[in-house]
């Protein structure tokens, strides 16, 4: 038996074990007193069997939530329809949340996930959640702190999705519910979201968000020091700070019910500071011996919740027996569960893990375009438009056709963007819905991640492409996987601008022109799209925000700055890099061909290297080769098909990659046409595996169009041995 039930019982068989001797007896509250023990004693005994299951080769996930059951109480006074983000100790939590809702079955839930079952409602097993659609609980990753950029966003969106007249799952008056560890308060996420919605507050707009630091004393082996967190957190300004002893409920009860109300009823952030202890080290493998005297162990268990809640209950008329009994009880009916789940499926292949990844409706998405297209206020075919101004026509486009809309990043409201790309939007469409963050990519991410759960289309911008890396994993691991872990219940419908790539004359230096996005290649579900001309950019960015809304696809937005005021292609003034919209709309994973496939030489390129693929094309020509041009468009995934078809058109490809030798978007494409029995010849020219450097040095790096030109005449026998 596990010594903490050891203990529990022992404790309650001694009446004079009492663990709070002054529990005052109150008969009236003693149905609101088993609440509270079920949903705790339920929570304990799941951790037990988490345990058990794991040593019998059944179960996979150990950490539990033991000594943390007092967070059964913030379930208890907030609502079912307050959304929650919870810390992987918050099991007591889901527990009373779902004793809130008839019908609901939290030990199912729990054992489901815990035993890696197909059929578990939330994550389908993906991982190991607390969440549930019908419980306004929102599935968490195991990165600790990195829901909480989300959470301030959702606090922050609601209040402008009911603003702005928005279906939102949530109600105007919900408390946003956000939980975390001790050690987890220091991440730079935690203290970096905790502050976006301080700074928020501050400038007057609602934020109404409940911060619960769950605090052990503990981030696996290492204490954090007492009094830390008040220290940290105690007098920040516009912060209300409370303290609860999770271990004495009453006590902690009247904190509670005040932090939430000062939340709920002022619309602004509470931290409700929730002292906890943890039993039985931080997962099952954790042997807390090694960093713990057996006697601080042992003094935990005198600050066991599920005792105090027992003694309350005695003072109020519960007999030991009475306790025992249903402790015991709890236990038998967790126990029936598992063996009925003893033969209930895993998840049996990939297509079925993979499934609520990245779903794709082409004709669904053609159909919204359609739609957004209907409502188009001026249908005049636009006049000839540089990369810039394409892009600031059709967010105009987008915002006036759909009222979710929500276009932000820093200095993208009043300015109009450091390009000028969102000039006007903020005057023709009001602070509402264009406007400037604060200078954060976390922050500017989590919003629109909170955006896209409260209904809204998101379309923030990070200002140049290196600046993503120090918030990247708010799209890597918080926006990619929440319809991973959540089978597509809840979802980020976003489409993230990002300026980047490149080539720029005058504005050097690697930080303006990063042209590095393997980063953002590999995250399963990504969507990256890459126009090189106008009228690309606006079918682009109307295919990225249908699909956002058809199949809440999440996507990035990289538009090569160096071309955004481009006008000329082959000389000065022949306007040739200008273009009028085509096309409504490109199906993702479709490339653009220039050329009709007879000729003796592809080019495969993106970005940038499309004009500098069309100039050599064009000085190839003139030495009697013809060459097609392939425009990827989308960089993920990557148009197959086309590059296939174009390469078996001519014969010959040379893959031009502006990003690096190493990493860059080359390697793939070359990797697909190999996969796909292309046996012609391939060559790849490529930037250098390095960071740019200032001024005319950067072209030491970068790939030339003399390269380009000396590459494609050796692959087509006319270059020199
Ligand atoms: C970003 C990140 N770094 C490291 C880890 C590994 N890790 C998991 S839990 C944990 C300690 C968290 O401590 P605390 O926030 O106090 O929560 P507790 O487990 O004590 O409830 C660590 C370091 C992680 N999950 N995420
Ligand atoms: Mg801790």
């Amino acid at each position: 038996m596990d010594p903490l039930d050891r203990h529990f019982r022992d404790s309650l068989a001694d009446s004079s074990a009492s663990q709070l001797a002054g529990a005052a007896g109150d008969a009236d509250k003693s149905a609101w007193w088993w609440e509270l023990f079920e949903a705790q004693a339920t929570s304990r005994h799941l951790d037990f069997v988490a345990r058990e299951l794991q040593q019998e080769g059944r179960g996979f996930y150990t950490i539990g939530s033991s000594g943390h059951e007092g967070n059964a109480l913030v379930a208890m006074a907030t609502r079912l329809t307050d959304p929650a983000l919870l810390h992987y100790r918050s099991g007591a939590f889901y527990v009373a949340r779902a004793r809130q809702a008839p019908g609901s079955t939290p030990v199912r839930d729990v054992l489901q996930g815990l035993m890696g079952l197909a059929d578990e409602p939330i994550a389908g097993s993906r991982h190991k959640v607390f969440g549930h659609p019908d419980l306004a609980v929102i599935p968490q990753t195991s990165t600790i702190a990195s829901h909480l950029p989300r959470s301030v966003g959702l606090a922050i969106a609601l209040h402008r999705a009911h603003r702005l007249k928005v279906d939102c799952e949530w109600p105007e008056d919900a408390v946003v519910v956000c939980s975390f560890g001790d050690a987890s308060a220091n991440h730079s996420t935690a203290s970096g979201a905790i502050n976006t919605a301080l700074a928020t507050a501050f400038r007057g707009l609602p934020v109404p968000i409940l911060f619960v630091c769950e605090d052990n004393g503990f981030g696996i082996s290492v204490p954090t020091p007492g009094g830390w967190i008040e220290a940290a957190y105690g007098s920040r300004p516009g912060l209300t700070y409370l303290s609860a002893d999770g271990s004495d409920p009453s006590a902690a009860w009247p904190a509670i019910v005040q932090a939430v109300e000062v939340v709920r009823g002022e619309r602004r952030p509470a931290f409700l500071h929730l002292q906890t202890v943890r039993f039985g080290g931080h997962a099952g493998s954790d042997a807390e011996i090694s960093y713990r005297k057996p006697r601080e162990i042992e003094a935990d268990y005198s600050r066991d919740p599920l005792l105090a809640t027992a003694s309350y209950l005695r003072a109020a008329g519960a007999s030991a027996g009475d306790l025992l009994a249903r402790y015991d009880t709890i236990r038998r009916q967790i126990d029936d569960e598992v063996a009925r789940l003893a033969d209930d499926p895993r998840l049996g292949s990939a297509a079925e893990i993979m499934a609520p990844l990245a779903p794709r409706h082409p004709v669904r998405v053609a159909a919204t375009v359609s739609q957004l297209q209907q409502t188009r206020p001026d249908q005049t075919p636009a006049r000839p438009r540089t990369l810039a101004e394409s892009i600031n026509a059709t967010l105009d486009e987008l915002l006036s056709a759909d009222r979710r809309v929500l276009v932000f990043g820093e200095d993208v409201g009043v300015k109009g963007g450091v390009y000028g790309v969102t000039a006007r939007l903020a005057r023709k469409h009001g602070a509402a819905r264009v406007f400037d963050t604060l200078l954060d990519e976390q922050a500017i991410l989590g919003l629109g991640l909170g955006a896209g759960l409260a209904g809204l289309i998101p379309i923030p911008e990070v200002q140049y492409l290196a600046y993503l890396h120090n918030a990247e994993d708010q799209l890597r691991g918080e926006a990619a996987t929440l319809p991973f872990y959540s089978r597509g219940r809840f979802t980020n419908p976003m489409v993230v601008r990002i300026a980047g790539l490149a080539y720029q004359k005058g504005f050097g230096g690697h930080f303006h022109n990063d042209n590095a996005v393997a980063v953002l290649r590999d995250i399963p579900g990504l969507v990256v799209a890459c126009p090189a001309r106008a009228d690309d950019a606006a079918a682009l960015l109307r295919t990225c925000v249908a699909a956002a809304i058809a199949d809440s696809t999440l996507s990035v937005f990289l538009e090569p700055i160096a071309l955004y005021h481009r006008r000329d292609l082959y000389e000065t003034g022949d306007q040739a890099w200008l273009a009028t919209d085509h096309e409504d709309h490109v199906p993702i994973g479709r490339a653009r061909s220039y050329g009709h496939g007879s000729e003796a030489l592809t080019m495969i390129s993106f970005g940038n290297g499309v004009p500098m693929s069309l100039r050599v094309a064009r000085r190839l020509a003139s030495s009697g080769i013809a060459a097609q041009v392939l425009d990827l468009r989308w960089l993920a995934p990557l148009p197959v098909e086309d590059i296939l078809a174009a390469a078996l058109s001519t014969g010959k490809v040379l893959v031009v990659d502006e990003t690096r030798h190493s990493g860059g978007v080359g390697e793939a494409v070359v990797t697909a046409l190999v996969e796909a029995g292309f046996s012609g010849p391939i060559q790849r020219v490529a930037s250098q595996d390095s960071f740019v450097p200032l001024g005319t040095a950067a072209e030491q790096v970068l790939l030339s169009e003399d390269e380009i030109e000396k590459a494609a005449l050796t692959l087509t026998g006319m270059g020199e041995e």
